[in-house]
């Protein structure tokens, strides 16, 4: 029994970090492994590749300029910036100005342009708002919850044509978690649950990307989707502009 103190312990730490419902232990084995899979930044060895130094992040800007000095490198360290971005404690203060919601979508709001080297950018999802089914044009994605919590739904890409998209996995955000994905990692949509309180994420792109490819999840017909900014630098973006392309389900 003492040796199973420790494993119902962190099954206990566990269900309280997702929200889990405890009965539902099979799905507590499958989110384990997730969080195995994606969660756990192996520190020691981050520590050492980086020759002995891990940035400390206080605050946005922290992380900006932190961001900065890591994209001075041609290659893209996903640990890294995994961690500098799970370092970063959501401060509402220093991101409020960005924060933009609209009633109708999900906005997205650019906070940097990271030398053209990357985007840095916050979405700001109303009440059940959600995105469609998207990949992510060959880029890089992370995306940490600054404010409320978000479900992401990761799909297999389509093997046949006319076939309907399978689901593989659904992870519960919360804020401050960081999650990554990549083309190879599949595809997914986001959700904001909650019928009650709005969510607003962190987003970095590298490279920055205008246009991808969104899905339906019936018959995994495609077609392409411009993404647009509501708001750039904290100031919204010109009105003219809005009413020539008006942002699509993306
Ligand atoms: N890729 C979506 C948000 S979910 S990562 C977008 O950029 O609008
Ligand atoms: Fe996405």
């Amino acid at each position: 029994i003492n040796l199973m103190i420790p494993f119902f312990k962190s099954i206990l730490s566990l269900v309280k970090f997702k929200n889990l419902n405890s009965n539902d232990f099979s799905f507590f084995i499958k989110m384990e492994v997730i969080k195995y899979q994606q969660e756990e930044i192996d520190e020691v060895k981050l520590y050492k590749d980086l020759g002995g130094a891990l940035p400390t992040i206080n605050s946005l800007n922290d992380l900006i300029n932190e961001l900065h000095v890591i994209f001075e490198s041609n290659s893209v360290n996903v640990e890294l910036i995994h961690y500098v971005m799970q370092s970063y404690k959501s401060k509402p203060i220093e991101w409020k100005k960005y924060a933009k919601f609209d009633r109708y979508r999900y906005t997205r709001n650019l906070v940097d342009n990271g030398n053209g080297k990357y985007n840095l950018m916050i979405l700001c999802w109303g009440e059940g708002h959600g995105s469609a089914i998207h990949d992510h044009a060959n880029s890089h994605c992370f995306m940490k919850m600054l404010d409320g919590s978000l479900e992401e739904i990761r799909f297999a890409w389509p093997e046949k044509e006319g076939e309907k998209l399978k689901e593989i996995r659904r992870t519960r955000l919360a804020t401050n978690d960081v999650c990554y994905i990549n083309d190879s990692m599949g595809l997914h949509r986001m959700e904001n649950p909650s019928h009650v309180d709005g969510a607003i994420s962190l987003h970095l792109y590298c490279p920055p990307y205008d246009k991808c490819t969104v899905f339906n999840q019936n018959t995994g017909q495609t077609s392409t989707s411009t993404v647009t900014f509501w708001s750039m630098y904290g100031k919204k973006r010109n009105k003219n502009l809005e009413e020539i392309s008006t942002p699509e389900d993306n």
